[in-house]
């Protein structure tokens, strides 16, 4: 039996999404979006890459949200991007008052779904998704990490010249500027960055351009695209997490997952490394902090918690 997956948003992820799903073969897909013609546009331009692609996969567009009943996977980019000079948080109350409906509508049309949250303020929306869908925790996750480590291993690959396949890294805490990439915990075809830098083959300050370049990875992409933010890249990240649910591949991934004293933080979203399977977040990977990461990550927390506590002023 094909897996239903629906994608709210049809917009530029939303669509980059529904291609990568058909390509790699993963569903039929149903494709929502409250702007009138441009999901059904998307759906049919996609089907007739079928015949070329060779896949058999249904895709429908719609602008109606009941089409979304029963489905097995369910991934949420609507709302609005950012403006250039915009932060995400400047998105926080048109973007809450989006999830909070679609949340509603997630619990009314398929409360057993796998969910995965996308829309910005990441960890805020994510954590309004949970609330107002009342899935168990561990069917709701939110993707940022696996982008903005991507978007590290893309850079140390290049400044280390070694392919980007060797670079093992992620990043924790919320999907803003204060995220903290974990540089003890980066390695290079099993050996760790540290003895990188020790032995002198790459300077601690190339690092830490690195890691600004990282944290301010979305935004130099928004600066240059002028129209929008990035797509291709989240989209990619996004399909990794539904097809580890889909596979039941058990993969490690750095997702937005409820933590419930998991890193001593209680009932809130942030980024963490976690295992997903066929049951969703499986387990949330604890890691030893040194005492500059343990102080990176209470500044990003800081951050996630204030914005879910202004979400829940705006939306109660
Ligand atoms: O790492 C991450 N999590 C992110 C998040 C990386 C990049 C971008 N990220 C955020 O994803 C971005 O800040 C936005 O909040 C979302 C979606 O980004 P995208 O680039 O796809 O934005 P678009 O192209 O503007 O598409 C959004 C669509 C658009 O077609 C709107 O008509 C639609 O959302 N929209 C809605 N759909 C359904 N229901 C409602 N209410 C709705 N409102 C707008």
């Amino acid at each position: 039996m094909k897996k239903k997956i629906t994608l709210i948003g049809a917009g530029n992820i939303g669509g980059t999404l529904a291609h990568l799903l058909l390509i790699k073969k993963l569903g039929d897909i149903v494709l929502i979006d409250v702007m009138q013609g441009m999901p059904q546009g998307k759906a049919l331009d996609l089907s007739q890459s079928s015949a070329v692609e060779g896949f058999s996969n249904t895709i429908q567009g719609s602008n109606d949200f009941s089409k979304m009943k029963n489905s097995d996977v369910v991934i949420i980019t609507a709302g609005l991007p950012r403006k250039p000079g915009m932060s995400r948080d400047d998105l926080l109350e048109i973007n809450g008052k989006i999830i909070k409906k679609i949340g509603l509508d997630i619990k009314k049309y398929c409360p057993k779904a796998f969910v995965i949250c996308i829309t910005n303020p990441l960890d805020a929306m994510v954590y309004v998704l949970q609330k107002y869908s009342k899935l168990p925790s561990s069917k709701c996750v939110g993707m940022a990490g696996i982008l903005d480590s991507s978007r590290m291993k893309f850079f140390l690959s290049e400044a280390l010249k070694v392919s980007i396949n060797d670079i093992q890294t992620f990043v924790l805490g919320g999907h803003g500027d204060d995220m903290v990439p974990m540089v003890n915990h980066t390695t290079v075809g099993g050996i760790r960055l540290l003895d990188f830098i020790k032995n002198k083959k790459i300077p601690m300050s190339k690092i830490n351009k690195i890691l600004d370049r990282t944290r301010m990875g979305g935004g130099e992409i928004v600066k240059l695209l002028q129209r929008g933010s990035a797509f291709y890249a989240p989209a990619s990240s996004a399909i990794q997490i539904a097809e580890a649910y889909l596979l039941d591949q058990k993969k490690l991934l750095p997702c937005a997952a409820y933590l419930n004293g998991q890193y001593g933080l209680k009932k809130m979203y942030m980024g963490v490394p976690v295992i997903i399977g066929s049951n969703g977040v499986e387990e949330i990977i604890e890691v030893k902090l040194d005492a500059n990461e343990k102080k990176m990550l209470r500044t990003s927390v800081k951050s996630v918690q204030g914005l879910v506590k202004a979400v829940d002023k705006i939306l109660n």
